[in-house]
């Protein structure tokens, strides 16, 4: 029999509806050792929360954070704020014993990363960050690739984040849904929202990252203000490139920006290794390219996999073979295999620890183009 877990979740943007959209429908395609259970949705506008809440089924609404910590009818937090409020509310949370999902980045920095690490493995709470594009079927596929050892030893690995939403120098800074073009919101631009899932991706499928290069610009220097009405400077990264070195000794090339006139969310990953290379492309999101130089010479050439048949990751929970799914099912897989880690007693990753890895290699990026130097990533 599956148990009620019981979920709050703060904030009713984007992510809490990817979040809730998973939270319904997970049940229906895995079987679970429980169930999330929808119990309140709090932000702090309660006719929006109350919208919301009615439109996603949660049963109750709060308005201020700290209430929804006190209820004891509320298992799990699920943390879907600007990132200037995660680790407050997760370090709450975690003393009140709750388990927590936290949106990325999972801070502001590595020092502040690290207070809410350091929280939750005090409290022995279960905690997870939702870096989701792991958990799509072909980038699962990669993984397990690199893993088998089918690439060899890897030379090179390439990512991109490019968008285009920001060119317009009529956009304002913060406020809803503009709160990542506000440093104090943010933390960074391109990099702690873009480029974290690059390197977060990155890490996962290659290992650590040692040391960086990296380029920061800001195109636009001065935007309105929404929370305060007047023109204020920009502090956020709009465009940010790195080259690195990884501890397994590949190099790295990364970039992202949001002034790539033509992408919207062109998500991009290369691995090239010493028998075999591999790309994906989030617009292409289940497909997975493959080159094996092992191949027959006169057959040799890119495969592309399909990555919707029965055997591939998660897939044989879905629907025949042939059939894809897209960017939301992400989601619906982390929460999938949250549960069934709880159900085990075993952590799932990326924990907030694993997530801190990512969080230190940002840190090392906005320090080496503040600093226009070579800089070492700190080992957490
Ligand atoms: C920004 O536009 C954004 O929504 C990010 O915040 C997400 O993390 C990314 O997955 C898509 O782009």
């Amino acid at each position: 029999m599956s148990k009620p877990l019981n979920f709050g979740i703060i904030g009713y943007g984007f992510m809490g509806r990817a979040h809730s959209n998973a939270y319904r429908k997970v049940n229906n395609f895995f079987d679970l050792p429980s169930h999330p259970v929808l119990k309140a949705a709090c932000a702090r506008d309660k006719d929006k929360v109350k919208a919301f809440a009615d439109k996603w089924g949660y049963e109750s609404v709060e308005t201020d954070w700290r209430k929804l910590l006190e209820r004891k009818d509320i298992d799990a937090i699920d943390i879907c704020t600007p990132n200037n409020t995660h680790a407050e509310i997760a370090i709450a949370a975690a003393q009140a014993g709750k388990m927590i999902l936290c949106e990325k980045p999972l801070a502001m920095n590595g020092p502040e990363g690290l207070k809410m690490v350091q929280a939750v493995e005090k409290a022995k709470v279960p905690n997870i960050v939702w870096y989701n594009y792991r958990r799509v079927p072909a980038v699962t596929l990669a993984k397990q690739l690199v893993d088998e050892g089918k690439l060899g030893k890897i030379f090179h690995y390439r990512a991109n984040f490019l968008q285009d939403w920001t060119i317009s120098a009529d956009l304002p800074q913060g406020g809803a849904g503009l709160w990542r073009l506000d440093v104090a919101a943010a933390g960074s631009g391109v990099t702690g929202d873009l480029l974290a899932h690059c390197i977060d991706t990155a890490i996962w499928l290659n290992g650590g990252i040692a040391t960086l290069s990296a380029m920061t610009e800001t195109f636009i220097k001065e935007r309105k203000h929404t929370l305060t009405g007047k023109v204020e400077k920009v502090g956020i990264d709009d465009a940010c490139s790195f080259f690195c070195r990884f501890q397994n000794g590949s190099l790295g090339l990364f970039e992202s920006t949001r002034y790539a006139r033509g992408h919207k969310a062109l998500y991009t990953f290369e691995i090239n290794g010493e028998h075999a290379s591999i790309k994906w492309d989030l617009h292409d999101l289940h497909r997975l390219e493959y080159f094996d130089h092992r191949d027959q010479g006169i057959l040799r050439g890119w495969r592309s996999i399909h990555v919707t048949d029965g055997d591939h990751p998660y897939m044989g929970k879905w629907w025949v073979p042939g059939l894809q799914i897209g960017y939301e099912h992400s989601f619906v897989h982390q929460v999938a295999d949250f549960l069934e880690g709880l159900g085990k007693g075993q952590a799932v990753q990326p924990d907030f620890r694993n997530a801190y890895q990512t969080q230190l290699v940002l840190d090392a990026i906005l320090d080496s183009a503040k600093n226009r130097k070579w800089t070492e990533v700190a080992r957490g």
